[in-house]
């Protein structure tokens, strides 16, 4: 039995240019941090996997090829790389110049290779430009009785410019375990017997990529794989829809989740409502979060009986509603208001939330 660990797309030395020059450098402190918690995951781990775009771009500093190389120089797994559309192997590539120690293994070739270890064959392959044609098919495994990984750069897309797999080269191939990367979001499926991986990215850089961000330990010998996503504790995107209602701060509140002060958060006011001022709710939630924007998509109130004067359905329904309304205690002016509203809505043929 083999025990792994599959990370990919840390996207190190991102330009994080959304974020004013002091915060972005902040963030690629951040990205350097989180690969000391990658240290410690890897712990009881015999290899590790790590399936392209490692670095963003090809401007790298020192600072980030030094954490690099101490998260390897801790680790006493075998290290394989397969470099990928964002830090694909050109002439001068860090993985070309630095010295990342003896057990870290660089594929380099664009056609597959193999690196044998006892009990295990581990395949993989390099971009060597940012785009690449569709590498896996057609591979078979040497040696079917071994057990066979293989660390690939690419997406289960057909017309895909990044490495295109599919799935019946997946499911033809043999392997027992396919470790790949480019998709930054963790998704596992089995094809055929082989198990297709993606952890997804490191951490998130956007609200293109919110939610919890990690790594894939899987356990694996010849009669099966599990495999298990572990989230790091980095900085969370989340987009959080929220019905303003009459009280948008209140609704807010209500909404959130405990601890957000590390977290990015968009939040998108939905909803009738009127008077809602954005920057003011900016400004009073900030202190809770890293960073804050209010987006106000609500729609304004309509006069919810201006139509009662009509001699229509529609007037003597809100009619008989008015007076109810008129009468009732604020509770059951809550209710009253809100049926009202729905089976207007549902007269406008609008779509309702409730
Ligand atoms: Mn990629």
């Amino acid at each position: 039995m083999i025990k792994l660990l599959h990370a990919a797309d840390f996207h190190l030395d991102s330009a994080f240019s959304s974020l004013p020059p002091e915060k972005a450098a902040s963030r690629r402190k951040e990205q350097r941090l989180a690969l000391e918690q990658l240290t410690a995951l890897c712990g009881d781990c015999d290899v590790v996997l790590l399936s392209g775009d490692l670095f963003d771009s090809a401007r790298i500093y020192r600072d980030t090829l030094d954490a690099l190389k101490h998260f390897f120089a801790e680790v006493r797994a075998e290290i394989f790389i397969a470099p990928g559309n964002h830090d694909w192997l050109a002439q001068g590539s860090p993985y070309l110049t630095e010295d990342w120690g003896e057990r870290v293994h660089i594929f380099t070739s664009t056609a597959i290779e193999r690196i044998r270890l006892d009990g295990c064959d581990i395949y993989g392959a390099a971009f060597t430009a940012q785009e690449m044609p569709p590498m896996l098919d057609g591979f078979r495994v040497s040696d079917p009785e071994k057990l066979n990984l293989m660390v690939l750069h690419g997406e289960l897309q057909a017309n895909s410019v990044y490495n295109a797999i599919s799935a019946d080269a997946v499911a033809a191939s043999g392997l027992d375990y396919l470790a790949l990367g480019h998709i930054h979001k963790a998704e596992v499926q089995k094809l055929g017997r082989t198990v297709c991986a993606w952890p997804g990215c490191l951490m998130g850089r956007g609200f293109d990529e919110c939610g919890e961000k990690g790594v894939i330990k899987a356990e694996i010998d010849k009669n099966g794989c599990r495999t298990e996503f572990i989230p790091l504790h980095t900085r969370k995107y989340e987009i959080l829809s929220v019905e303003a209602g009459d009280d948008a701060l209140a609704s807010v509140c209500a909404a959130l989740p405990e601890q957000t002060e590390d977290d990015c958060y968009r939040i998108l006011l939905t909803g009738e409502s009127d008077a809602i001022d954005p920057a003011a709710l900016e400004a009073s939630l900030a202190p809770r979060f890293y960073s804050l924007s209010v987006r106000d998509c609500t729609v304004p109130k309509q006069a919810l009986w201006a139509a009662a004067g009509e001699d229509t359905l529609r007037g003597q329904f809100l009619r008989n509603l008015k007076e109810q309304y008129d009468a009732a205690d604020a509770e059951q002016q809550r209710r009253i208001a809100a049926a009202a509203k729905l089976v207007t809505a549902l007269m406008d043929r609008r779509e309702v939330s409730l």
